[in-house]
């Protein structure tokens, strides 16, 4: 039986939560988005952050509140961020309530929450992919507890977000490398307005069953003491044996979808009814009395609760505005890489091709970083690479840090956002450009926006290398061409190198810079086969070599005497724009 302690501390968070809805509600024109809260799930949230140590980590998602309150952070905390204020210790009050992200040695890391629904599996999977990395190979930098205990992941979700297909590949790479994660599903029955009976034909638990090497459970998510119980099963579980768990909460959901869509709006009195019955707060309070505390003890936490909320929301709403000129802080983490050094062009060097200028410059940055890894289709062990760009890698560093995947382009990008905050060093390969769309979604809502939205707690630290453009016999999904459409994108770093030596040293370039680096690499290129291109080919540079971001190279230059007659004009170009400008002149 669960100590009477920890039901008066749920009962005292639970009070809390039901409190600062009442007053989020009340004050609903001076809060600067729309919030969701957590009225009805708080028991399984609750029980979920009891089991969670400061080693851990754990991805709550937008109606996760009582998660936080049962993290330790406090209702003036989250209430900074339900009114954007300057001091939102999350996001600077850059994003919407319960919205959170925390680096510190207190409580669990919790990297970048976005808004999009199901979105945090593949980030959070990343995570656990480098827990479970460092674990096996750096385990003298993995965080332990203080009786020693490994960390756990737990990614949490809404019952409507696992019908997203990048819920699917993240669990298919969780089970496929038996993971240390647990997917906690927290089922209202609804998805805004659209009911899991016209959404799907299974709820999660049901879905899991297709995951071979997913264990499951299901627990009424409204009952604080099962709750507790299932969760302390599956968190002790999941640390002993290091594999993945999905727990299915069935709860009911309490109030509004968000203060905006209204409850009213969609929902019938009958659907609303049943959901009352099984406000998990009345339960604990019930339970509370079947154990004997009095009526006055109870009352007297409800008091407490009450009492703080209106303190801390009168505290909030007092505390400064953000500066607007900090408005453009964040988007990207400052580079140490500013100059061009080292040598370009040692005397004995031989010429290399474009496509073996960006294979040694792996290898040296695998050579010399041992959180280096590389991972994508294809990239790993027997062909290393369709174009050979990663040929040998793997015999020579191992499938631990050179490994295929399979054809997800969505993990392959997202799994960065984790895999980079558990300070390894991800460069990851989607084989065509043209197939870089599956993956756009995780390079737009999650990598390009974690540094920002966690005002630099996290940025990606990632390399994604792209062929691209034409070349013989490519076809219409084989040649295309994505770079304006990455490049309006915030918070991505574009190169597109011309010839090998800037490709190894924006290569090396972006191995030191702390944020996402795309690096479109053209097909024509790479081995100098398409006619007019035979310097793209270049001696190669040595070890050291590393060529800053956005610097340009002039080329040719124009005819003195033809720019007084105007007749010159200037192109500003890149990759294989560099030898059509060249043809043209
Ligand atoms: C990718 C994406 N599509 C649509 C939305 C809009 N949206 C916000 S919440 C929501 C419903 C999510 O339902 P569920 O996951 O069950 O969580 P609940 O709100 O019921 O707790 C939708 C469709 C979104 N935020 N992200
Ligand atoms: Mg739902």
């Amino acid at each position: 039986m669960i100590d009477n302690s920890i039901l008066l501390k749920a009962y005292a968070l639970m009070s809390k939560a039901k409190f600062m809805a009442e007053t989020y509600e009340a004050n609903r024109s001076i809060c600067k988005y729309v919030h969701s809260t957590s009225r009805g799930h708080e028991a399984i949230q609750l029980a979920a952050a009891f089991q969670l140590q400061p080693q851990d980590f754990v991805s709550p998602y937008y109606r996760d509140e009582s998660m936080l309150l049962g993290m330790g952070f406090t209702p003036y905390e989250l209430m900074l961020q339900l009114l954007a204020k300057k001091e939102d210790i999350f996001t600077g009050g850059r994003e919407y309530y319960s919205h959170p992200n925390y680096k510190g040695v207190d409580k669990p890391t919790i990297i970048h929450q976005s808004s999009a629904t199901g979105m945090q599996a593949i980030p959070t999977t990343g995570l656990a992919y480098g827990v479970q990395f460092k674990e096996n190979y750096k385990p003298d930098d993995l965080p332990h507890g203080v009786n020693d205990e490994l960390p756990i992941v737990i990614c949490s979700l809404g019952d409507s977000s696992i019908t997203e297909g990048e819920v699917s590949e993240a669990m298919q790479f969780a089970v496929l490398k038996q993971l240390p994660i647990i997917y906690l599903v927290q089922d209202n029955n609804w998805g805004i307005s659209v009911s899991a009976a016209e959404s799907r034909t299974m709820n999660a638990f049901e879905y899991a069953a297709g995951f071979k090497g997913m264990n499951r459970i299901q627990v009424d998510g409204s009952d604080f003491e099962a709750s507790y119980e299932v969760l302390k099963y599956v968190c002790d579980w999941v640390r002993k044996e290091r594999k993945p768990y999905l727990v299915h909460a069935q709860v009911p959901l309490l109030g509004h979808h968000t203060s905006g869509v209204r409850k009213e709006f969609y929902r019938s009195e009958d659907d609303w009814t049943k959901h009352i019955a099984h406000d998990p707060n009345p339960k604990l309070r019930k339970k509370l009395a079947e154990r004997g505390v009095g009526e006055e003890e109870i009352l007297k936490i409800e008091t407490e609760a009450n009492d703080t909320i209106k303190i801390d929301f009168e505290k909030a709403i007092a505390s400064p505005e953000p500066d607007p000129s900090s408005v453009e802080d964040f988007v990207f983490a400052p580079t140490t890489v500013i100059n061009e050094s080292g040598e370009r062009s040692p005397v004995d060097a031989e010429k290399v091709l474009m496509v073996d200028a960006a294979l040694y410059a792996i290898r040296e940055i695998m050579e010399d970083h041992p959180e280096a890894i590389l991972y994508g289709q294809d990239v790993g062990k027997r062909l290393g690479g369709v174009f050979r760009e990663a040929a040998t890698l793997a015999d020579r560093f191992g499938s631990h840090r050179v490994f295929n995947t399979a054809i997800q382009e969505a993990f392959i990008v997202g799994s960065c956002v984790g895999i980079s905050a558990m300070g390894l060093k991800p460069i990851v390969e989607v084989q065509f450009a043209d197939y870089i769309y599956p993956g756009f979604n995780q390079l737009a809502s999650e990598v390009s926006k974690s540094c920002y939205l966690t005002c630099g707690k996290f940025p990606v630290s990632m390399i994604l290398r792209v062929p691209i453009g034409a070349y013989g016999g490519g076809g219409p999904y084989h040649s295309g061409s994505i770079e304006t459409t990455l490049l309006s994108i915030k918070g991505l770093k574009v190169a597109y190198p011309s010839n090998a030596a800037d490709m190894k040293g924006l290569i090396k370039a972006a191995y030191l810079d702390p944020n996402p680096v795309v690096m479109l690499e053209h097909k024509g290129l790479y081995w100098s086969k398409v006619p007019g291109t035979d310097e793209a080919k270049t001696k190669e540079p040595a070890r050291d070599y590393i060529l800053p971001f956005g610097k340009a190279n002039i080329v040719l230059h124009a005819d003195k005497n033809k720019i007084v007659n105007g007749e010159s004009c200037v192109i500003i170009t890149y990759g294989m724009g560099v030898y059509w400008s060249k043809a043209a002149a």
